[in-house]
């Protein structure tokens, strides 16, 4: 196989459940020539979603620099919401919000593999924040939430949906949600056009 070939973990969250949007999603990356090669619904426990979920000071910080930059965008006053301008701290509050977001519902897990997929599928997800996330992504086009409007109202943003951000996370991602034999080796039948390789 290619060395470009990457396999990715995606979660469809429990508001793109609710809201009947498998279809729409799956027919996006489907469409991208991404090939679902692992697939189920799964209703997830606290503890799965903690180990998820990563614990290291530079992720919490990154999510704290994301709500940071939000909040000034919306002239809002980040020690008010949260009793800290401390990134990390931000970070975990956010954390529990989440864990708390993803088990209210039944989540869709699975795995797509395809050229670049890693990248290719945030692309086609879009920027965190729905609210300046670009049209045409997953997130500008599915839905209106903003991390303003989470953080006033102490919860997650709503945001339809998680994929892998990097080749570490998406091994790490797959192997919490799936065991090796739920992963499934096939040939789509227009794969050699979508890579190109009909041309050699
Ligand atoms: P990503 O999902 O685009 O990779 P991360 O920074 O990894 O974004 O954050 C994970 C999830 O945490 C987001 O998808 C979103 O649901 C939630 N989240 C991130 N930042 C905030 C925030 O500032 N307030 C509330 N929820 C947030
Ligand atoms: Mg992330």
């Amino acid at each position: 196989m290619e060395k470009t070939i990457e396999r990715t973990f995606v979660m469809i969250k429990p508001d793109g459940v609710q809201r009947g949007l498998i279809g729409e999603i799956l027919k996006r990356f489907e469409s991208a020539g991404l090939k679902i090669v692992g697939l189920k619904m799964v209703k997830a426990t606290k503890n799965m979603v903690e180990e998820f979920y990563p614990k290291d000071k530079e992720w919490f910080e990154t999510i704290g620099q994301k709500t940071t930059k939000a909040y000034q965008e919306a002239g809002l006053s980040i020690q008010e919401t949260f009793g800290t301008t401390n990134l990390e701290e931000i970070g975990k509050i956010i954390k529990k919000w989440l864990v708390d977001f993803i088990v209210s519902g039944p989540v869709v897990a699975m795995v797509l593999e395809g050229n670049h997929a890693i990248m290719k599928v945030r692309n086609i997800v879009g920027y965190t924040d729905p609210f300046a996330a670009a049209p045409g992504t997953i997130r500008g086009d599915l839905t209106t939430d903003s991390i303003a409007l989470g953080n006033i109202m102490a919860r997650a943003v709503v945001n339809v949906i998680h994929a892998s951000s990097s080749q570490k996370d998406a091994e790490k991602e797959i192997s919490i949600w799936f065991e090796k034999k739920e992963l499934m080796s096939y040939k789509r039948c227009d794969e050699d056009i979508i890579l190109g390789r009909f041309l050699k």
